[in-house]
């Protein structure tokens, strides 16, 4: 049974944002993106009030074992169809939402039942030995430049080629008929309390490097402000460690999607950092909510 402050099932998610989507149904549509490797269907929705606003792109829960960032995605979405808050109304009349909040579903149905650190896919094409590709390494731009593996068996193996994996090619073709409207793409991880820029692979600035720490400055301070939660910022190397194959590198490579983040989300300080007590689920999605507004609001102000 579903609950906003439990982790619940793959189809326990899927079942409760169709069911949110039908009671709310006058601004918000579900979309199929496609079906993972094991043949779930994975589903998104967009809220909408007006076609013509601009648009920001969520993607969650693309590695198995980051559960906080699919809770947080399905909070955001919650709050999206019902809050009566000003702030939270302005951005739902203001702008378009596109957000996927489970991708890595076989992933995170394995993670759930029988190996909670598991963190990539679950194909069987690459290897007969190991199970998955790291599909924050399977995205076609700058493919294997780095911080990625061509060992079937690692956990950042960045698949047998480009869009190997069905689930990071139906995230990239539906993001292609939808791109123009995109102002701003969020992929949600956990655990190392951080927002990230491109790029994954080089620690050369992007042209628009200054917006991004301007923006970057403005939504963790707001971050910080609501529960007091530490968080850092800075291009993905510089703060963390090299990453080719990224959604964020692929959709400002690709599609100049200039304003494209890496939340890193809220590590447990017991035990694995990415198990996170569900206890926290809540201040977790409350922090990012407040972080994103914050985030648009410099962004418009910015131009
Ligand atoms: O390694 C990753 O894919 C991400 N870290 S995690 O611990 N969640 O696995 C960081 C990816 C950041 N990449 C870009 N922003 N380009
Ligand atoms: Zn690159
Ligand atoms: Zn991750």
């Amino acid at each position: 049974n579903f609950a906003l402050d439990q982790y619940n099932t793959f189809d326990e998610i899927m079942a409760f944002i169709t069911e949110m989507q039908a009671t709310h149904s006058e601004f918000s549509e579900i979309f199929t993106i496609g079906k993972s490797f094991e043949g779930r269907e994975i589903k998104g929705i967009k809220i909408s009030k007006n076609e013509n606003n601009p648009a920001v792109f969520i993607e969650a829960n693309i590695h198995a074992r980051e559960w906080i960032s699919s809770a947080t995605a399905v909070w955001l979405i919650n709050e999206f169809l019902t809050s009566t808050n000003e702030t939270v109304r302005e951005v739902v009349d203001g702008i378009t939402w596109y957000i996927v909040p489970l991708l890595n579903a076989d992933g995170y149905e394995y993670a759930y039942n029988y190996d909670r650190l598991w963190r990539k896919t679950r194909s069987t094409h690459a290897s007969l030995l190991c199970y998955g590709a790291d599909p924050n390494r399977n995205f076609g731009y700058h493919w294997m430049n780095g911080g990625a593996s061509a060992v079937a068996c690692t956990d950042t193996f960045a698949g047998k080629a480009p869009f190997s994996e069905p689930e990071t090619k139906a995230l990239m073709d539906f993001y292609a008929t939808v791109y123009e409207k995109v102002k701003i793409f969020l992929s949600f991880h956990s655990a190392t309390q951080a927002l990230l820029y491109p790029w994954g692979d080089t620690l050369s600035p992007t042209q628009n490097v200054n917006d991004l720490r301007a923006i970057a400055d403005a939504a963790i301070n707001a971050l910080t402000a609501r529960h007091g939660t530490d968080y850092v910022f800075g291009n993905t190397v510089e703060v963390l460690y090299v990453a080719s194959g990224t959604s964020p590198d692929y959709v400002y490579g690709v599609y100049n999607t200039s304003l494209a983040y890496t939340y890193e989300m809220r590590h447990a300080n017991v035990g694995s950092r990415f198990v996170l007590p569900p206890e926290q689920i809540i201040p977790n999605a409350e922090e990012i909510l407040e972080s994103i507004m914050a985030m648009i609001a410099k962004a418009k102000e910015l131009g």
